[in-house]
């Protein structure tokens, strides 16, 4: 489980998007926690799966809103042609 700082939050997503966007490199423990749905590869179902998680432990706030664009700009970005 993502736990670069004890806590999964939109820092650790935004770390994951720079590992799969090639921006920067996590470390073998930080990897392995970023694999949430262990299946060795850090990619966009795992950010899914991150986020889901997140959304589940949030209902109202700014923070919401936020993973929601977040969301939405991921969509795009891996999903449009
Ligand atoms: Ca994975």
């Amino acid at each position: 489980m993502t736990n670069f700082d004890g806590i999964i939050d939109i820092l650790d997503i935004v770390r994951i998007i720079n590992q799969i966007m090639g921006n920067s490199e996590l470390n073998e423990d930080e990897f392995t926690a970023a694999d949430f749905n262990a299946d060795g590869i850090v990619d966009i179902l795992d950010i899914i799966q991150i986020v889901n998680y997140i959304l589940a432990n949030l209902k109202k706030s700014t923070t919401f809103l936020w993973l929601q664009l977040l969301v939405l700009h991921i969509h795009f970005r891996f999903f449009s042609i």
